[in-house]
């Protein structure tokens, strides 16, 4: 049974051992094809299990995120699961979520609070995709590159730790440099705009390659490039995270050239830690999802694979 902003909205087919638990899920928000994947494929996964899911979208506020968890509390669903937006100011509501005895995991982006005040994390490994890019940026361009570094949302621990991984790689080469890097929140709009401003401020004939932290920035500033006459993909090149299907039709069209994979079923191994939890089972306090990096050779075929 699923439950959207308290409509019953579908019964599931097959129950397990998640069967009629009810769960709250404070979501981050939409602001990408990632992130709305991960919300269809996890209401999905839910209605599979019959599990009643309480679903929150939070359109990237923390004090809605922070009220939707205190809204699970008094309604004593069974377990909560918390996409953070940002990384900081979460200790006050797991304290709360603690003391009323709620099963809590963090799911994809990380929170600074002691580990104590959640059951687990799942996710991937941020500084492992930033460093995933550079190494193939640095193997392209020979280690000689003029980068623009396109931010994910200030304060999440996505954002940060792509930047750290890329960092770390590309230290190694002297003439590789990010010469402007600048937020686009992980927004395909946002992207464009950054995009279009900095082709305006720098040479763009020095710029090697566009480094963003998510495909839909990434497709946004491919869509600048063009407008100023240059040509993505081939002037300059576009590595990017998510491995979302716009980004395989880009690659198709020839304009993006790499993208790691950030796999978008996290909610399943959720689920099962939860159940293990509630069954007396231990439970990592990390279950890690993997994924690799893809290229223009398989785009087709990962088109057709990718679409949820
Ligand atoms: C990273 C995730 C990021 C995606 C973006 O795990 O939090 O947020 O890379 C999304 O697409 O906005």
């Amino acid at each position: 049974m699923l439950l959207l902003f308290g409509m019953v909205v579908a019964v599931g087919a097959q129950g397990n051992d998640s069967s009629g638990l009810r769960i709250g899920f404070s979501q981050v928000g939409s602001e990408s094809d990632w992130r709305t994947a991960f919300t269809e494929i996890t209401l999905a996964e839910a209605e599979r299990r019959e599990i009643t899911l309480l679903f929150s979208n939070a359109e990237n506020s923390q004090e809605a995120q922070i009220e939707a968890i205190r809204s699970f509390i008094e309604q004593k669903v069974d377990a909560i699961i918390l996409a953070p937006v940002i990384e900081t100011g979460w200790t006050a509501i797991l304290l709360e979520v603690q003391a009323a005895g709620i099963p809590i995991v963090i799911i994809d982006r990380n929170v600074t609070a002691d580990e104590s005040l959640y059951l687990t994390r799942v996710s991937s490994d941020f500084v492992f995709e930033g460093r995933l890019a550079a190494a193939w940026l640095v193997q392209v361009t020979s280690g000689d590159c003029k980068i623009v570094e396109l931010e994910g949302t200030v304060g999440s621990s996505a954002a940060r730790d792509r930047q750290i991984g890329f960092n770390q790689v590309i230290s190694l080469f002297p003439k590789m440099q990010i010469i402007v890097s600048q937020t686009g929140d992980f927004r395909r709009t946002l992207g464009q705009e950054v995009m279009d401003s900095i082709l305006h401020t720098e040479d763009p004939s020095k710029i090697c390659a566009v480094w963003s932290h998510n495909d839909d920035m990434a497709i946004g500033a491919i869509e600048a490039i063009k407008q100023a006459g240059l040509d993505p993909g081939q002037d300059i090149l576009i590595v990017s995270v998510d491995a979302i299907p716009d980004i395989f039709k880009a690659m198709m069209d020839g304009d993006a050239n790499a993208t790691v994979e950030l796999s978008p079923y996290m909610a399943g191994p959720a689920f099962d830690a939860i159940t293990a939890y509630l069954n007396g089972e231990t439970v990592p306090k990390w279950i890690p999802v993997t994924g690799g990096i893809y290229f223009p050779d398989t785009a087709a075929e990962e088109y057709a694979r990718r679409q949820h």
